[in-house]
């Protein structure tokens, strides 16, 4: 397994400087550093070829993470939306093949946060599972896993399960879609998560990895030793990606609804002495 954390642990806005943060992953002993894909958009090629050669140079993964907007939409009732969508999150792999990024990861089957107007649980899903199709070949040709995060309730009612994972991954039918799990959103909506993992089995490609209130792992009542188990039972070999959010303020805090201190109002060097500690915890909970 090769493990990493969301750069947003050091920041409060979905961007930043994503060599310096590659650099900072690589110095607490990360594998990968997981970016906003929705930035690669409009990032320059020079920037790209940088932030490229100073993960090779670091020995750094990049994975791209994504909550399409609803105007991107790729199961919207209006075709139009879909269109826009399918052409974003193509434009978006295109820029990651450059990057050399090969795990597209989010909620690309629909848009995120839901805003619970539109209930229709069934025709989002099948028009999300055509739009899939379409996207799912795009990332095949560019060697990119395509996975499907399954979130709790309160951010969609389409992929609330890894059951329900699996089933709309066998509508796709497209090998280069799978599932991303996630113990925060598992812990909500699972009866038992290491079940969960085996359950997803092959179709998993991608692990989010944060206690119930989303702080380190290690830090919380979540079955760490069992959900490694579970992993190493199915023979995961791809990305553990922390998503740890414990301080307020900015977008970031917002969209995950940070309204207290979460770290113990640690200092920066704190902050990176915590991650590291959560890191060498994983590994150990993780090993086979
Ligand atoms: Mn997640």
């Amino acid at each position: 397994m090769k493990f990493g954390t969301l750069y947003a642990y050091w920041t409060h806005d979905w961007t930043g400087d994503y060599k310096h943060f590659a650099r900072k992953a690589s110095e607490i002993g990360f594998d990968i550093l997981e970016i906003s894909a929705g930035d690669l958009i409009a990032m320059p090629e020079k920037e790209l070829c940088e932030l490229k050669a100073i993960s090779k140079e670091l020995g750094i993964e990049i994975t791209s993470n994504i909550g399409p907007a609803k105007k991107y939409d790729v199961a919207s009732p209006d075709k139009n939306v879909r269109e826009a969508g399918i052409k974003f999150l193509s434009d978006i792999m295109e820029k990651m093949d450059k990057l050399d990024s090969r795990s597209l990861v989010g909620v690309m089957y629909t848009y995120w946060p839901n805003d619970f107007t539109d209930l229709d649980k069934e025709g989002a899903w099948a028009r999300g599972v055509e739009s899939v199709k379409r996207l799912g070949k795009v990332a095949g040709e560019l060697g990119i896993d395509y996975c499907l995060e399954v979130v709790n309730r309160f951010e969609t009612h389409i992929l609330n399960t890894a059951e329900e994972g699996v089933r709309y991954c066998k509508d796709v039918d497209c090998p280069s879609v799978k599932l991303l799990l996630d113990t925060f959103h598992m812990n909500i909506e699972e009866d038992n998560l290491a079940d969960a993992i085996r359950l997803a089995g092959p179709y998993l490609a991608h692990l989010h990895v944060g206690e119930g209130n989303r702080k380190l792992p290690g830090t919380g009542h979540l079955p760490w030793r069992d959900i490694g188990k579970a992993l190493n039972d199915i023979g995961y070999n791809k990305g553990v990606v922390m998503e740890p959010f414990v301080t307020m303020g900015g977008k970031v805090g917002e969209d995950i609804k940070v309204w207290r201190d979460l770290s113990g109002n640690a200092t920066p060097e704190k902050m990176d002495e915590d991650i590291k500690k959560s890191l060498m915890f994983l590994r150990d909970a993780f090993a086979r």
